[in-house]
């Protein structure tokens, strides 16, 4: 059957890879799956036809035959659980990974995204330079707990899992804050991550889209 997702027509990033389709994308190709992308613009995703597919009227999208899937953990978990590759067999390891892929989500994200909206959305509100460090030192305080989980191990719980990929999609969108250099080995988590060759077919096919040059 046919994998389709939807991705932005032209992503603000610039081909960075920061928006979510990435991390659905890196799943697919972790998992050996074919996809087709349908490319929407801003507009289109406020339109009827999109917001059939997510109410949020948002990307990225999942439809596999009669399935249409939106957020991108439930995606990720999704891929995950139909495809080899992305949890291990053993029961407990297996809900660890899992724990993980909520974790990053729950508990991780939250505060990065929190630092995304302080720079773009908040950036001219006379109380922002205040509250920026407080924002930051709320990443600080996960990143460590992270850190000091991780130690000096390769991945979160074993091999490489669902749960390692989304938190290093988390992850890396602190990449221009500077933040994750202070932890050196969250800091190579991530290298590790993205010298992954699923995650570099993902980026690349991201970046054909997105990269200025482009279309
Ligand atoms: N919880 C949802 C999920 O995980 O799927 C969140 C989905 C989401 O935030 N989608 C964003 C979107 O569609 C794109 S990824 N936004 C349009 C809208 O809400 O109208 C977020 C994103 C966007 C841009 C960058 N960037 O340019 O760096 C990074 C991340």
């Amino acid at each position: 059957m046919t994998i389709t997702i939807t991705a932005f027509e032209k992503s603000p990033d610039g081909g960075k890879g920061l928006a979510r389709d990435t991390r659905v994308r890196w799943a697919l190709e972790e998992a050996g799956q074919p996809y087709e992308v349908r490319l929407v613009s801003f507009r289109a995703m406020k339109e009827p036809a999109h917001l059939a597919l997510h109410p949020f009227g948002q990307i990225p999208t999942y439809e596999e035959g009669d399935l249409a899937l939106f957020e991108t953990g439930a995606i990720v978990f999704h891929i995950a659980q139909h495809y080899a590759g992305l949890l291990p067999d053993d029961t407990n390891a297996r809900a660890r990974a899992i724990t993980w892929m909520f974790a990053a989500l729950n508990t991780v994200e939250p505060p990065i995204l929190d630092l995304s909206n302080a720079n773009i959305l908040e950036s001219d509100k006379p109380w922002n330079r205040e509250r920026l460090p407080l924002v930051e030192d709320r990443i600080r305080d996960r990143l460590k707990q992270v850190s000091v989980r991780l130690g000096g191990n390769d991945w979160l719980d074993g091999g490489f899992s669902a749960g390692d990929l989304m938190m290093v999609s988390v992850l890396l969108r602190l990449r221009a804050s500077g933040l994750l250099e202070e932890y050196r080995n969250l800091a190579a988590y991530v290298a590790r991550g993205e010298a992954r060759p699923a995650y570099k077919r993902a980026f690349a096919a991201q970046l054909a889209v997105n990269k200025p040059s482009a279309g």
